[in-house]
């Protein structure tokens, strides 16, 4: 298996896996290493089924059903839907699902239609981000806490004229928040990273609002800097694992055609911890 990184900060292609069968457990520790290192993992040319893709990510962890994604169906729940053709893209920065408790360590996208240019994701290190931010940002974050929540989407849907009033009324009513650390401690290698996101981070604990939104939009100003990013440009049948506890993701959109992504996510074992 070869591992040659993509950029200084984040990702690696991995190369030399058969995928035409399971990989053995050498190889799963050898992915689970780089991945470690390298945050996300891209592989070419995987050609899995729904089932082989959820196989592989029962072998991280626990697989979920995603809170809101479209899925393949019955008995194939976990295997989300990110199609164009029904308008289901995820064109902001976020990490996945970070309202929920345990939101997932891990996500597996599998590339299936892929439109003859654009489409391409970005990621960007939090690790690297929080390293780089002054001593005084860091310790203005220590020990701080931002609460998250899904509704953002349903406003963000609500002002780009794609929902009702009434049915936003409805998703703040049934909001699903939780609070976490803003910094984080990543529980396999101990490093630190920013853990707030602009799709699903609604402010950040015990400070006046107006001073939460300025901190908050430095931080995902910060963070998206393109020294932190990788951008993927895709084929159809690439493979692409990320660690999502050290990074966010987003899918450019603004591209013509046909794009069909499956998702498989993995939850944490474990809430959020600061470091
Ligand atoms: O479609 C993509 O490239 C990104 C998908 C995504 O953001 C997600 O699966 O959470």
């Amino acid at each position: 298996m070869d591992v040659v990184p993509l950029t200084p900060v984040l990702g690696a292609e991995v190369a030399g896996l058969d995928w035409s069968r399971p990989l053995g457990d050498d190889e799963l520790d050898g992915v689970h290493k780089a991945l470690l290192d390298h945050h996300v993992l891209v592989m070419r040319g995987a050609r899995l089924t729904p089932e082989e893709h959820v196989a592989l990510g029962e072998r991280l962890g626990e697989v979920e059903v995603h809170a809101f994604f479209p899925n393949l169906g019955p008995g194939q729940e976990r295997v989300s839907v990110l199609d164009s053709a029904d308008g289901t893209q995820a064109s902001m920065w976020h990490t996945d699902e970070t309202f929920l408790e345990r939101p997932p360590m891990g996500t597996l996208l599998h590339a299936q239609v892929i439109p003859p240019f654009g489409g391409d994701t970005c990621w960007t290190s939090m690790a690297a981000a929080y390293e780089a931010l002054s001593p005084s940002m860091k310790r203005y974050l220590d020990g701080m806490t931002a609460e998250h929540g899904l509704s953002r989407i349903a406003e963000m849907r609500h002002r780009a004229g794609h929902l009702s009033q009434e049915d936003l009324g409805k998703a703040i009513a049934e909001d699903r928040r939780c609070s976490h650390p803003v910094v984080r401690q990543h529980p396999e290698t101990g490093v630190r990273s920013l853990f707030v996101n602009p799709t699903y981070t609604r402010w950040l604990d015990g400070v006046p609002m107006d001073e939460s939104d300025a901190v908050l939009r430095m931080l995902f100003a910060h963070a998206t800097h393109e020294r932190f990013v990788y951008r993927h440009r895709w084929s159809e049948g690439d493979f692409v694992i990320w660690d999502n506890r050290c990074t966010m993701h987003i899918a450019l959109a603004g591209f013509e055609g046909h794009r069909r992504m499956h998702r498989v996510s993995v939850l944490d074992a474990e809430r959020p911890a600061a470091g």
